[in-house]
């Protein structure tokens, strides 16, 4: 079936109204496929949705992962009544999702006119995107979090990626272990504090908030006239998890001199001026709610986020790139290494990190 005609199958089901006029697919996101639909109504009014196919080899529940999904937006919608906010529409059934015939698990959701930004410089953006995050962070503080579901098991047990890693490197099915031997030793040789924000979790040390996981800095929609932060988007990992897991993405994100991905890997590190004002941003938000010990665990939250995603690279490259989306062949090596570069970076400038946290009210 032609993807039009998938897309206007999709929208049916979800009590779209009007004359289906075209769509565009959106490249963002490593993992789910993205369109943006556009319908047009008996009056002429046109509408646009954001259709996504949802990857179910990264999601294997991707019912749970709606569950979770809707009671967060709805929650955090209520709470901004007159405001902009993310909704997913329902079916007659009042379902979330539809699986098509091909077994696709497919989702719909309101579009939100907007820019995103995936790096800046600019002190207002990166202070909005730290107070968004820090926002998603406060409004959620009264949702239990016994109430969502472990979509991904383990996302954020940095220990369990690591033994993961080492055992596909021991097992090497593509033959690529020898080139990463380098990399390998690295993460082996920080271990200890890479684990350590896990550690004191399981010590009971730092409570359960519900967090978003994906806190990267083109994941908040902005407004294009008053560069406001709007709405914060793919709440596919919204989870319970540790408050250090969204702040250290965030900055692992959008502090870096570079893209994620460059493979001009020499280039990556933190920029600590940058690490100021998204810190501000997000503790002008959740200052009030975080324990001493959770504020404590803030700057080794980024090192502890680092190594773990550059852990999740270099296993998927070990294993043939199967979790994903590559552009080109080598695509999770230099993710990997760039991810290494920026950890070893931030490994440097902790003490600086948590000074500025500590300077912030
Ligand atoms: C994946 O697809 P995207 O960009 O939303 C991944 C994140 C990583 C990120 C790195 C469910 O997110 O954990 O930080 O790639 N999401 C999942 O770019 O694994
Ligand atoms: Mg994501």
């Amino acid at each position: 079936m032609e993807m039009k005609d998938k897309l206007r199958k999709v929208c049916e089901a979800f009590r779209i109204e009007g004359k289906f006029v075209g769509y565009e697919q959106i490249k963002a996101g490593n993992v789910n496929w993205t369109y943006k639909v556009t319908y047009r109504r008996a009056g002429g009014q046109v509408k646009q949705y954001i259709v996504q196919r949802v990857n179910t080899y990264a999601f294997r529940k991707p019912e749970q992962l709606m569950h979770n999904a809707d009671l967060v937006t709805e929650h955090i919608r209520a709470k901004k009544q007159g405001q902009t906010a993310l909704h997913y529409h329902h079916t007659q059934e009042r379902k979330t999702f539809i699986y098509d015939e091909e077994n696709c698990f497919w989702r719909l959701c309101n579009f939100i006119p907007s820019i995103t930004y995936s790096e800046t410089l600019d002190e207002k953006i990166l202070r909005q995107t730290g107070a968004a995050f820090g926002e998603f962070q406060m409004l959620l503080s009264d949702f239990p979090a016994t109430e969502l579901y472990e979509t991904i098991p383990n996302f954020h047990n940095t220990p369990k990626r690591l033994e993961t890693l080492f055992a596909d490197a021991a097992k090497d099915p593509r033959g690529r272990a020898a080139e990463v031997r380098e990399e390998l030793a690295y993460i082996a040789s920080v271990r200890e504090e890479a684990e350590r924000l896990t550690r004191m979790h399981e010590q009971g040390r730092l409570p359960i908030r519900v967090t978003h996981n994906d806190t990267k800095i083109n994941n908040v929609l902005f407004d294009e006239n008053t560069h406001e932060a709007l709405a914060i988007v793919d709440l596919d990992t919204v989870m319970p998890g540790l408050v250090g897991h969204d702040f250290g993405d965030g900055i692992r994100f959008a502090t870096n001199f570079v893209a994620e991905d460059c493979p001009d890997w020499q280039r990556a590190g933190c920029d600590l001026e940058k690490f100021r004002q998204f810190t501000e941003g997000f503790l002008s938000q959740v200052s009030g709610m975080l324990t001493i010990e959770e504020r404590r665990s803030l700057a080794l939250s980024v090192f502890a986020i680092t190594v773990e995603l550059a852990s999740r690279f270099l296993d998927d490259y070990l294993v043939g790139d199967l979790y994903f989306n590559i552009h080109y062949p080598d695509h999770n090596l230099a993710r990997t290494r760039c991810q290494l570069a920026m950890a070893k970076d931030v490994h440097r400038k902790l003490p600086q990190m948590q000074a500025i946290v500590d300077a912030c009210r």
